[in-house]
């Protein structure tokens, strides 16, 4: 679409920013292989530093996936933050990022546990958190399909863009600038009051609540009911064997993509 720029301009994402640190520095790349090895490559830039590539060539997903990142139609990014965080808080920034996309993609994206944000039953981002050196620095990838016009045959099933839904073009700079704008303060709240501070508003975005599941626990396939988000962020499963909170990993949920 003739409006829309095809490259992405760091001074159009700051120029739309309100935030105190985040993406206030831009390192931009045409082409990379991850940004998130980009960020872990360059620890020593300000916290805050956003990491954007127009294409990633090996762009990853969780426990060694694949994150397909073609050229220009989508947003490929990963934010470098230096905080003091224990580890085992560490995944709940995950679902603070989850948030701040679905507020600033609206269309009614929705979160389904933990780290998918889905339009309808397909993703439409993916989320990837990872530490390095030791818990010193966070790095949190996220990839937004934005003007994706279709996906391989082996994603089609299960992956959507914003342009799919809306059938509009979007400008991925103001995404951009939205998401880090959205991230900012609620990142804030979780640093000085815990998870516990936006656990409303991630039960609210949540489509994996009330729903039945499928998950692999302790080596074993078991299906339940999907009951709460635990005060950690964990999910709280109800089971034929009692109620389990599960805190990381796999999860399908009936009707969405990956269980049908
Ligand atoms: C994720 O993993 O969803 C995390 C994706 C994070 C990507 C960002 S892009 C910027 C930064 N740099 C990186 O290298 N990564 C981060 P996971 O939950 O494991 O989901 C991976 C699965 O999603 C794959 O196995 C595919 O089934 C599916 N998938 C791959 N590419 C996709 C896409 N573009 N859209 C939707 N689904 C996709």
């Amino acid at each position: 679409m003739d409006s829309i720029t095809s490259i992405i301009e760091p001074n159009n994402i700051k120029r739309l920013l309100n935030t105190e640190f985040v993406a206030r520095h831009i390192e931009y790349f045409d082409k990379t292989d991850s940004t998130n090895e980009e960020a872990k490559r360059r620890p020593h830039l300000p916290s805050g530093t956003l990491f954007i590539s127009d294409t990633q060539t090996a762009g990853k997903g969780r426990l060694g996936r694949k994150w397909e990142s073609p050229g220009k139609d989508g947003i490929w990014m990963s934010l470098l933050l230096k905080a003091d965080i224990p580890p085992d808080k560490i995944p709940q920034i995950t679902l603070i990022a989850a948030i701040s996309v679905c507020r600033a993609l609206g269309n009614g994206s929705k979160i389904k546990w933990p780290n998918d944000i889905v339009i309808g039953t397909r993703k439409v981002c993916g989320i990837l958190t990872e530490m390095s050196g030791g818990t010193s620095y966070i790095i949190l990838g996220t990839g937004i399909n934005v003007n994706n016009a279709g996906f391989a045959p082996e994603l089609k099933e299960k992956a959507t863009s914003l342009f799919i839904e809306t059938g509009k073009k979007f400008e991925r700079s103001e995404i951009i600038a939205a998401v880090m704008n959205e991230f900012e303060p609620l990142y804030k709240k979780f640093s000085e009051n815990g998870f516990s501070a936006v656990i409303d508003e991630y039960k609210n975005l949540c489509i994996t609540l009330d729903k039945d599941v499928r998950l692999i626990y302790r080596g074993a396939e078991i299906v339940g009911g999907a009951i709460d988000i635990a005060e950690n962020g964990g999910l709280i499963v109800q089971t034929q064997n009692g109620i389990i909170t599960v805190t990381s990993g796999e999860v399908s949920v009936r009707g969405i993509y990956d269980y049908v």
